[in-house]
């Protein structure tokens, strides 16, 4: 590594969490690449990062405090130092909880940054303050849900063992666009024998890569999941001697459930005909070593947590766990290995204090008594694009009585709403300790350059608060670096000495699970649970969708795009060229139903709002579904009411664990007026 060249890694919400190295010149980052030994990264970043210096060096970068001197919503703002930033902050603050109390302040934050540090900065200083605590469920707490109901505490498969397979299914994940290393590995495996197969609602580029990609009806796993275990049942293909050692609740399942959910039965259900679930069935008892990847876009549903349960007992009822290279990769909870605690300080809270859902957030503005929302602080988050029922959220930020900040490294909308911006760092402007989420690395990293202005990290301003609120707790008179140092001194079964070395020395670290995902079993029953009686249904069972009742004729999917992750990464013009603009795709069968054209204007409207999209008429989506990928920025968006794709979602939760409901949607769709 010659002198100029850092160790970082990439802080954003991947399962992955690559190995970076950053070039460096005169303080500046000017070409990052992938680690070559990383053990998951191996040299390869997806497209997003081969020019992160081009984010971190924008010159859209924020670079000093703002306060707001026109309209909320106008972007007029005028710089101000940190330290007049800080003591309005405060002042404000301390009104409010004078007034109202500390709930009437609502931070808001997910994952800009996935470093363990930054992401869980706000936390102490929000429980001392006594504010309102956020439900952080927007990506996939249905996909936790659904696997624990089945699984308890097991832990989830290393994907390494893909190479042992001889079916890989990547189920509801887009991975060559939001898992590359699981595509590359996949891809290897297809190499050494093993047939590959996607199962989603459209035709994605990771459908283009697999022998053969069989499209569902939206929010359908679960019948597709039960359909399949009725064949594998009724045609004796189960392993029943796995089955007496390892399972409950088989025997009762196959008798009451089952025999509903004939391929039949299912077929109008899941829209896939019932020879071709027995062919799917079949194949999948059949093979040695089948290995499911299981994404995150199938769990957005009101039968999210119970179609990932559905698809949780196929394995189990096959006796796949038995084999090497065979079972289910939710994804790996490494929670154990760091414990967070250290962190988040719910020891700060002096009485427990309420929980607002996050992706309800437009009903806590604009609904909530008792107290109402008065302060909303946002950090690493962007909610007027992401959160579902945008019309509500943006109602809600335009409100005059409502003080908002937001610290980012981007005036993004809601960044545009804010009475006070702060500037954030980038990832190679701060130290952190990262975890993979879809394996089982870690990695510690420093600085790799000094602040771009006068931007500071999450860590740094939640002390210049702290120290503004007038607090002398030495907790928050500690560095990033103290506190990566309390994590990783901290001893737990995850890691010898001679682990926690190499993480403080900065290299790429395989963490160990204390158990292992072919049992025991962590669950209470200590076996795999087919019945479990602590959920609302005690057997895996057929649960309908929430757009289903809407009456709707369409179903939306707002997907993902390989340019982009979430709204981020819209500074980047190349990438952001690189989708053009925000295209609906509808199949041309639908189009002429409705008289549209390939290239028009078109709205797609429901209760929640109407959304103008550009009409892309292709096969790559079935009849009855339409698709729109990526989160823009509204001010990317060149035609109609300016509001992006997330008028359309909703604030209805999942089944389990209250998580979104992003892709749970229905639309009619016409011409836009000329
Ligand atoms: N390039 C890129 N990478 C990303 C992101 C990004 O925005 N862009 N986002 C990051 C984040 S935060 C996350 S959570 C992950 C998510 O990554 P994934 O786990 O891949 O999840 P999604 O892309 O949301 O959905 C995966 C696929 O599920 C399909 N799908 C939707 N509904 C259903 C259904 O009912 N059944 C089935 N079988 N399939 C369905 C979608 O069409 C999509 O192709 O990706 C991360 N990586
Ligand atoms: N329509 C639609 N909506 C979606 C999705 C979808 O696929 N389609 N995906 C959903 C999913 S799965 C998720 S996880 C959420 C994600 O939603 P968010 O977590 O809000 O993710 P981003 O849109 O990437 O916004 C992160 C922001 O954090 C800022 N940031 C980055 N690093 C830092 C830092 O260190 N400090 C501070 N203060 N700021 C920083 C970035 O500039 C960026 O604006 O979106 C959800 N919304
Ligand atoms: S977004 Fe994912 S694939 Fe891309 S560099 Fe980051 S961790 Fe790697
Ligand atoms: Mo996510």
């Amino acid at each position: 590594m010659n002198a100029d060249q850092r160790r970082s890694v990439c802080p954003f919400d991947c399962p992955d969490a690559c190995g970076l190295l950053v070039t460096v010149q005169d303080g500046r980052a000017i070409k990052v690449a992938g680690d070559p030994d990383h053990p998951i990264t191996r040299g390869l970043i997806c497209s997003k990062m081969q020019h992160y210096e081009r984010t971190v060096h924008s010159p859209r970068r924020l670079t000093t405090p703002l306060l707001r001197t026109g309209p909320k919503g106008s972007g007029t703002f005028a710089p101000i130092s940190w330290d007049e930033a800080i003591k309005r902050i405060c002042s404000r603050w301390q009104e409010i909880i004078a007034r109202h109390g500390g709930e009437a302040i609502l931070p808001y934050s997910y994952a800009g940054t996935m470093g363990l540090v930054q992401r869980n900065s706000g936390h102490p200083f929000f429980h001392r303050l006594g504010a309102s605590r956020l439900a952080r469920t927007i990506c996939s707490p249905a996909k936790d849900a659904g696997w624990q109901a089945v699984m308890g505490e097991t832990p989830g498969l290393d994907q390494a063992e893909m190479q042992q397979s001889d079916l890989v299914i990547l189920w509801g994940i887009n991975a060559s666009a939001t898992s590359i290393h699981t595509m590359r590995d996949a891809t290897q495996a297809r190499k050494n024998g093993a047939r590959l197969w996607a199962i989603d609602t459209y035709r994605t580029p990771t459908c283009e890569a697999v022998d053969e990609a069989f499209l569902i009806r939206p929010g359908s796993d679960g019948a597709l999941a039960l359909a399949m275990l009725q064949v594998i049942v009724n045609e004796g293909l189960r392993d029943q001697l796995f089955i007496d050692q390892n399972l409950v609740g088989f025997t009762e399942f196959a008798q009451t459930i089952l025999p509903g959910c004939t391929p039949e039965r299912m077929e109008p259900v899941c829209g896939l005909d019932a020879a071709t679930i027995r062919r799917l069935a079949r194949a999948f008892a059949a093979a040695k070593a089948p290995f499911i990847r299981l994404g995150s876009g199938l769990t957005r549903y009101g039968n999210g947590a119970m179609n990932v349960r559905c698809i949780t007992c196929l394995p189990a009822i096959t006796g796949a766990w038995r084999t090497p290279g065979a079972g289910l990769l939710c994804g790996t909870a490494t929670g154990g290995a760091f414990p967070l605690t250290l962190l988040t300080r719910e020891d700060f809270l002096t009485a427990p204090t309420r929980i607002i859902n996050m992706n309800q957030l437009g009903t806590a503005l604009n609904g909530l008594d008792n107290p109402p929302v008065m302060s909303l602080y946002v950090y690493h988050s962007n909610p007027a694009t992401i959160a579902p029922d945008q019309n509500a959220v943006i109602r809600g930020l335009r409100r005059d009585d409502l003080f908002t900040v937001v610290h980012e490294r981007f005036l993004t909308e809601t960044a545009r709403y804010a009475d006070i911006v702060l500037p954030a760092t980038s990832s190679l402007e701060h130290p952190d300790l990262y975890r993979c989420y879809g394996s089982y690395q870690a990695q510690r990293c420093g600085a790799a350059i000094p602040p771009v202005g006068e931007a500071k990290s999450n860590w740094n301003t939640f002390c210049l608060l702290a120290a503004g609120m007038g607090w002398d707790e030495p907790f928050f008179r500690q560095s990033a670096d103290d506190l990566i140092e309390q994590l990783l001194s901290c001893q737990t079964p995850w890691r010898d000495t001679a682990v926690t070395e190499r993480l403080r020395q900065g290299e790429p670290t395989l963490l160990t699970p204390p158990s292992t995902p072919r049992g025991p079993w962590l669950t209470p029953s200590g076996r795999i649970e087919i019945r479990n009686d602590r959920e609302p249904e005690p057997f895996p069972c057929l649960l309908p969708t929430h757009a289903e009742a809407d009456g709707l004729s369409l179903r939306l999917q707002p997907a993902v795009t390989p340019h982009a992750l979430n709204s981020s990464f819209y500074e980047q013009d190349a990438l952001r060229d690189r989708q053009e603009r925000m295209l609906l795709m509808m199949h041309p069968e639908d189009a002429d139903r409705r008289r549209l054209q390939d290239g028009q204007q078109v709205l797609a409207r429901n209760r929640q709002g109407e959304v103008a999209f550009t009409l892309h008429t292709t096969d790559r989506v079935p009849v009855g579904t339409v698709v729109t990928e990526g989160v823009w920025w509204q001010e990317f968006l060149a035609t109609g009411t300016g509001r992006g794709v997330n008028v359309l979602t909703s604030q209805r939760l999942t089944d389990r664990a209250g998580g979104s409901t992003l892709y749970d949607v229905a639309v009619e769709v016409s011409a836009a007026a000329a």
